[in-house]
């Protein structure tokens, strides 16, 4: 996620920690900078400005020129600006008194909205919830079944009615879930390849039946500034409570996710980050933020590894992580694990520092197979303590992969960066590290 964005704000950054002494000048000329990195990741020119306003008022000011560090604190207030941006606190679902709570799910067609119907519906039951999904999209004949199928992937129920009129659709499907006790209630829409007023006066009409505790607006976060145009358009119909990132496992600059709460006004509640449905994050502003300026996001990795692995393990992972006494055990341990839990890359990239480091290295899925050959291939001694690998063990363990000491020497040189980066960090301490990751 926004590997360009971040790789450029670090090098904007890095200028400015290499000038001996910084002036309000210097200050001003990186903010260029930034605004042009910005504007290069499709950053709506507005939410540009007003943000590098903010950012310039705390930046140029005494504080900043006759601090101990006073590049850092520049890139600390860039951190907070982002967060304040990106909407300062986690915003959560809100529920109806009288149940069941109903969300709405609205957007463009093909921008994800079935598909994050059924991760919301997947979330919500995780945490004990008796979902329903509405198949009230009736324009695409096939809408319905696509629905039926991710639904019963899950186990979640999906009401499909009769006839041809949503609204009666999801007024039906409401006296079912009332029927029998299930809450909440997710409507999944049905989309235009453009906003229009069909589709308005469609939805209009749905709202005002349902009467939604939320509507969530789906967002492909590949689209950029288009997604950001048609969020307004949808806002300024509908006036929607949230909305909702999709794709942020593509090829996405960042634009849409840095715009799309400035300019609608509402908070961003969900991110989706893959095809498959536990693929979905709720939104937190400051780890965001943290992971934009490329400061990972350990608090993030370790919940979605809580998902997988359990609170133990995970509460393991994070201290030693924390230490930086991660072992190749762990290293094979986090490996299996992460199969578990989709796109490699993506969670990569929360690791502090990995971000930057894994662009150039590459991971592809063959190579984790090799990698845990090669882990298994180890003894339990040589897995605890990597140091003791010499020339000869390395040739054994190869062999018994069925791979080359290349290999070998390629596992143990990623396993040594990422130590290496460990270390970097805790000599941050844990102040710092904590501020870095966007607490107190
Ligand atoms: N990579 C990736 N693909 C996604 C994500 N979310 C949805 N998709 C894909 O995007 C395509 C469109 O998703 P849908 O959920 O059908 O979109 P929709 O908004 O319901 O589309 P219509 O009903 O036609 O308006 C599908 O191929 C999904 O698998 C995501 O977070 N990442
Ligand atoms: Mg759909």
């Amino acid at each position: 996620m926004f590997e360009d964005l971040t790789a450029r704000l670090d090098q904007v950054f890095r200028n400015l920690r290499g000038i001996g002494k910084l002036t309000e000048a210097n200050i001003r000329e990186s903010l260029q900078d930034i605004r042009r990195v910005l504007l290069d990741a499709d950053v709506n020119v507005q939410v540009a400005r007003e943000f590098l306003t903010r950012v310039e008022e705390r930046a140029v000011g005494q504080e900043v020129l006759k601090s101990v560090l006073p590049a850092q604190l520049i890139v600390k207030i860039v951190y907070d600006e982002l967060v304040h941006l990106l909407g300062e606190k986690e915003s959560r679902l809100a529920s109806s008194p009288q149940p069941p709570t109903v969300h709405m799910v609205v957007g463009l067609q093909g921008s994800g909205k079935t598909t994050f119907c059924a991760k919301l519906a997947r979330h919500l039951k995780t945490k004990g919830k008796r979902p329903l999904l509405v198949a009230a999209d009736l324009q695409r004949p096939a809408a319905q079944d696509q629905l039926q199928v991710l639904g019963d992937s899950i186990g979640v129920p999906v009401f499909r009615g009769s006839g041809k009129d949503p609204v009666l659709v999801c007024e039906d499907a409401l006296k079912h879930a009332r029927r029998i006790s299930l809450d909440p209630v997710i409507l999944d829409t049905s989309g235009r390849l453009h906003v229009d007023d069909d589709l308005m006066a469609e939805l209009e009409r749905i709202q005002k039946v349902v009467r939604p505790a939320e509507i969530l607006f789906v967002a492909d976060g590949m689209t950029g500034q288009d997604a950001v145009n048609s969020a307004r358009a949808f806002h300024d119909r509908l006036q929607f409570t949230g909305s909702v990132l999709t794709k942020m496992d593509g090829d996405t600059r960042g634009g849409t996710a840095l715009s799309i709460v400035h300019v609608t006004g509402k908070p961003l509640k969900f991110v989706s980050v893959g095809e498959k449905l536990e693929a979905l994050e709720p939104f937190h502003p400051d780890r965001m933020a943290g992971r934009i300026l490329g400061k990972g996001d350990i608090v993030s990795l370790v919940e979605k590894a809580q998902q997988v692995v359990g609170e133990d393990q995970a509460a393991r992972i994070e201290a030693k992580l924390r230490r930086a006494e991660f072992t190749l055990t762990d290293f094979l341990d986090q490996l299996q694990q992460l199969k578990k839990m989709g796109s490699l890359q993506s969670l990569l990239g929360m690791i502090p520092g990995m971000g930057a480091q894994m662009r150039d290295v590459q991971v592809d899925e063959r190579g984790l197979k090799h990698m845990e050959a090669l882990i298994l291939s180890m003894t339990p001694r040589e897995r605890d303590h990597p140091g003791i690998l010499n020339a000869r063990r390395r040739r054994r363990i190869a062999a018994g992969a069925g791979l080359t000491v290349q290999h070998v020497n390629r596992l143990i040189q990623q396993y040594d960066q990422m130590v290496a980066m460990m270390k970097k960090l805790r000599k941050a301490g844990p102040g710092q590290m904590r501020r870095v990751m966007g607490g107190n």
